[in-house]
């Protein structure tokens, strides 16, 4: 059966909406960050990147990064309608996810979150964590455009909604930000889907 290995409160919340949305049954493996599972060697044997989410599949075989692992279960699961199928759909899908991945989160929010791994100079963690919010707002500014008159940032649900979903939760949530009216009302419709509610309950998020 697939396993999904995440840490709870992490970007693998994202992936964990997905397997709800699927709704095919699955195995949940946590990865402790709080006991640095998530480094240890049979952990890195699994995923040598230390890194959640991963997904081993019904071969064994491991598929890491957000994209890939979102663009997988959506290819493989085609009746779910996860991912548009036409080519401009589809390209769109993945530039608005790899922006929320690529941008908000590993450019913006890890530099709030972990000043640490950029300075190992306390004195500059509290300007790198400005620059980390600053940058993050500014980004889903972005998206708040891209939103407008849309349930959706395709229109209808896709795979770019679950990746932006988690941003939303660490942004309102974990660092309680006001967010832009259009993203917020996208957090709120998120938060009603079954699939966050399971996901949500699950792992103990507020
Ligand atoms: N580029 C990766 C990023 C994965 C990532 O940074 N995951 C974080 C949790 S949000 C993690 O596992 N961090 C563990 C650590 O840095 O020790 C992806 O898209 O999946």
């Amino acid at each position: 059966m697939t396993t999904l290995c995440y840490a709870k409160k992490t970007c693998s919340i994202g992936i964990h909406v997905l397997m709800e949305e699927i709704g095919a049954p699955y195995d949940l493996k946590v990865v402790d960050f709080s006991k640095g599972e998530q480094k240890t060697p049979e952990y890195k044997a699994l995923n040598p990147k230390g890194k959640v989410a991963a997904l081993v599949r019904d071969d064994g075989s491991v598929l890491t990064e957000y994209a890939a692992i979102a663009m997988w279960l959506a290819m493989t699961n085609p009746d779910k309608k996860l991912l548009p199928s036409d080519p401009e759909g589809i390209a769109r899908t993945i530039e608005a996810m790899d922006f929320v991945v690529g941008t908000v989160h590993m450019l913006s929010w890890r530099l709030w979150r972990r000043p640490d791994a950029y300075s190992e100079n306390p004195d500059e963690h509290e300007q790198l964590r400005e620059r980390g919010m600053t940058a993050m707002l500014a980004a889903l500014d972005v998206v708040d455009a891209q939103l407008a008159g849309k349930d959706y940032l395709m229109g209808d649900f896709t795979i770019a909604d679950t990746a932006l979903y988690y941003t939303q939760y660490w942004a309102a949530d974990v660092a309680g930000w006001t967010l832009p009216p259009n993203v917020q009302a996208h957090y709120e419709r998120m938060k009603m889907r079954p699939s966050v509610q399971a996901s949500r309950k699950l792992e103990g998020v507020a």
